[in-house]
């Protein structure tokens, strides 16, 4: 029963902790703060916040903490393919506000500044299924930003042509690698695309371990809209067509993290990864939606 055995690793496996936290509402952004055409403060208030584990303290031993379910397109991999540690792509946090009329605002924090990885030319950002169907339509990317203001720089949204992202088993390892085309489709590259000021990216003002990521309401059907969401951080495999990396690698090319995957470890395939459980936003998740946080999994 790969369910069961599934639901079984992942409660073992989990060491992503998960908080939905709704700050308190009393502070309203007016439609008159925002700017419809530049993102601007990030508000405090409605964040949702993720907690991701980080391997410092394993780091010296060239293995991960824990956390990373290959069958669950789990990965707790900033670490080279020698298991030299990457801490400036290690995910510790992350939090995403929806409250502003005209931006989605993400606040992704890594166990180290970003500035140091600047010769490995990470790639962070977020995926998105926005139809809830489990396979992803949308993967908003950014370079390090240049600065500390917003810029659209370096920041892209890719779509997947095929609608086949998964392959036969979405989120899940498909039986045979897949031939699915992955990201091949740029919606939007700094400024170039349908609206020039669809995303944008800043390090944060008061955290270089932070990078700010904005991209307008609108794109996700506004303050109603329903999608699951990812983070992700990239050094090893920038090849956007190999989404998902699950189907595309077997669990023996793509190696572990882990110790006690003795037959695996160490890292191969999949290298220099780090993402997050899924996460619903504006919705409330039922029937099977593989990979979801275990906070949001459905009752049995
Ligand atoms: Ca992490
Ligand atoms: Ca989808
Ligand atoms: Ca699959």
């Amino acid at each position: 029963m790969k369910h069961t055995k599934f639901s079984f690793m992942s409660i073992v496996a989990i060491i992503t902790l998960l908080v939905l936290a709704l700050g308190s509402s009393s502070q309203v952004v007016l439609a008159a703060d925002s700017d419809p055409n530049k993102p601007g403060n990030i508000p405090n208030t409605k964040v949702q916040t993720v907690h991701d584990q980080t391997n410092e303290k394993t780091a010296n031993d060239k293995y991960a903490f824990g956390g990373d379910v290959f069958g669950l397109g789990w990965y707790e991999r900033p670490f080279d393919q020698n298991m030299g540690y990457l801490p400036f792509i290690d995910l510790s946090k992350i939090l995403m506000t929806r409250v502003d009329p005209n931006w989605v605002y993400v606040k992704l924090f890594m166990a180290a500044p970003v500035a140091d990885g600047k010769d490995s030319k990470p790639l962070y950002g977020i995926e998105m299924d926005t139809d809830l169907d489990n396979r992803g339509e949308f993967l908003l990317l950014t370079g390090i930003p240049t600065g500390t203001e917003w810029s659209t720089e370096g920041v892209m949204i890719m779509s997947n042509s095929d609608n086949n992202m998964g392959g036969s088993k979405p989120v899940l390892p498909d039986t045979s690698i897949a031939e699915g085309k992955g990201y091949d489709t740029e919606v939007f590259n700094a400024g170039k695309g349908d609206d020039p000021n669809l995303a944008w990216a800043r390090v944060s003002p008061d955290d270089p371990k932070c990078i700010d990521i904005a991209f307008k309401s609108s794109f996700i059907g506004g303050a109603k809209g329903k999608f699951i969401w990812l983070s992700w951080a990239l050094v090893g495999i920038q090849d956007l067509t190999k989404f998902e990396f699950n189907d595309h690698f077997t669990k023996a090319d793509a190696g572990s993290p882990l110790k006690e995957d003795k037959d695996l470890y160490p890292i191969k395939g999949i290298w220099g990864v780090d993402n997050t459980p899924r996460i619903p936003s504006g919705f409330e998740p039922g029937g099977l939606m593989p990979g979801l946080a275990q906070n949001f999994q459905p009752k049995p």
